[in-house]
């Protein structure tokens, strides 16, 4: 057991939490802001931020005594403490965190998926503030940019404290190339701040691992040790989980090591100001909503239609706008969503569509036929509305 912090068998010492919040699952405790609150503001509340858990929330008994190890294929293991983090240059860095099962619950519908149920808003944006993971791997003699230690070490592996039913009950895992670790513009963070705050326990107090631009299940919480390995880890959510099979693959048929795990989130986009079946009597109506993309892709445009897909505008996109406590240090957002807004006039009925284009011209799949997948990961399909004129209802809804 790690130093001066501990996985708790049992669910009795959860953290208070924003009752607004919709829950998906209590134990582990899973749940995501409703639509409205997701972008009431760029830079998204702790306490609205969505939480993702596969095990009770470690306790931190001594920070004191907390350390994290730094080992495996190297010259000289060592141990950090909080000081020695705090210590190095510090960075913030606003991120956009997505969990891989975004939208599952959508893509459920098609054709049953296994997992938690998310609706689309199983991600947030914050400023995550810490050391970049490359000075910290300078402490063991890893310079920038390393692909592989003398001894061979090429993946760098993050190792928590939580016990998890997937691990027989022990810790999450999680790694990501030695490459990307120790590339300072990849922004990889060891972080102990979210929003200008001390990190929250939910989140992964006292420290947790940022990859900004990859799916959030390699953020690694409540972090106790990093371990320099020769291959990806063998970790349950690397090697048996959080990987795009095609749509032919079922639990019949599944070869896990016949992919690689998923690392970069693909082009994503969702209506928030809507539900998927709104009614109203107004004559105007906003639409509003996320676009995001990872590896560092921007947004490029962002597209609506109210005609079912038929005909297309691009909707006006605000990064950024109003953060009050940004601080000067920020380095680029290029890892963020954007949040976009557009008036339309409301017909009797229509059906509202919705795709982005992130800045490599990749654009989000029509049908979530294509992309089905048995784990449910990585539904980025058109998001679609449909919208009744509560005065015109349809024979079905009266
Ligand atoms: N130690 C640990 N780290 C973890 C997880 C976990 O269960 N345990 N869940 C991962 C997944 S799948 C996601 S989506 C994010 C969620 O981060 P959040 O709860 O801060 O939003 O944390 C990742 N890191
Ligand atoms: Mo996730």
């Amino acid at each position: 057991m790690a130093a001066g912090i501990i996985g708790p068998l049992e669910y009795s010492r959860e953290p208070p939490r924003n009752p607004s919040l919709r829950i998906n699952a209590k134990e582990p405790f899973n749940a995501e802001p409703k639509r409205s609150d997701l972008i009431s503001s760029y830079i998204t509340p702790v306490d609205l931020f969505y939480k993702r858990n596969h095990g009770p929330i470690p306790i931190v008994t001594d920070l004191d005594k907390y350390r994290v190890t730094i080992e495996g294929l190297i010259q000289n293991p060592i141990q950090v403490s909080m000081d020695d983090i705090r210590n190095l240059p510090k960075h913030n860095v606003t991120a956009t965190l997505q969990c891989a099962g975004n939208r599952r619950t959508e893509m459920s519908k098609r054709r049953k998926v296994r997992g938690v149920g998310w609706d689309a808003c199983a991600l947030g944006t914050a400023i995550w503030g810490g050391a970049k993971l490359c000075d910290v791997l300078k402490l063991v003699g890893l310079s920038n940019n390393t692909l592989t230690t003398t001894s061979g070490g090429r993946h760098v592996e993050f190792i928590s404290v939580d016990m998890c039913k997937e691990e027989n009950g022990g810790p999450y895992k999680a790694s990501v190339p030695l490459k990307q670790a120790t590339n300072p513009a990849a922004d990889v963070l060891l972080a102990y701040e979210m929003n200008g705050e001390v990190l929250k326990r939910d989140h992964g107090y006292p420290l947790r691992v940022i990859v900004p631009g990859v799916i959030a299940a390699r953020s690694v919480k409540w972090l106790a040790s990093i371990k320099i390995i020769e291959e990806e880890s063998q970790g349950f959510f690397m090697a048996k989980d959080y990987k795009m099979f095609p749509p032919t693959v079922d639990w019949d048929n599944i070869v896990w090591d016949t992919r690689k795990p998923q690392m970069d989130f693909p082009v994503q986009s969702a209506i928030c100001s809507l539900e998927d079946v709104t009614f109203t009597r107004q004559r105007k109506m906003t639409i509003a909503g996320y676009a995001v993309s990872g590896g560092g892709r921007g947004i490029e445009r962002v597209d609506i239609s109210v005609d079912g897909g038929k005909t297309w505008f691009e909707a006006s996109r605000h990064q950024k706008p109003g953060i009050k406590y940004i601080p000067d240090e920020v380095t680029s957002d290029k890892w963020a969503w954007v949040l976009f807004k557009t008036v339309v006039d409301v017909p009797d009925r229509m059906e509202i569509v919705l795709k982005a284009v992130d800045s490599g011209a990749n654009v989000q799949p029509e049908s979530v036929d294509s992309i089905w997948n048995l784990r449910g990961i990585l539904n980025t399909s058109w998001h679609h509305v449909h919208v009744f004129n509560a005065s015109q209802l349809p024979r079905s809804h009266i």
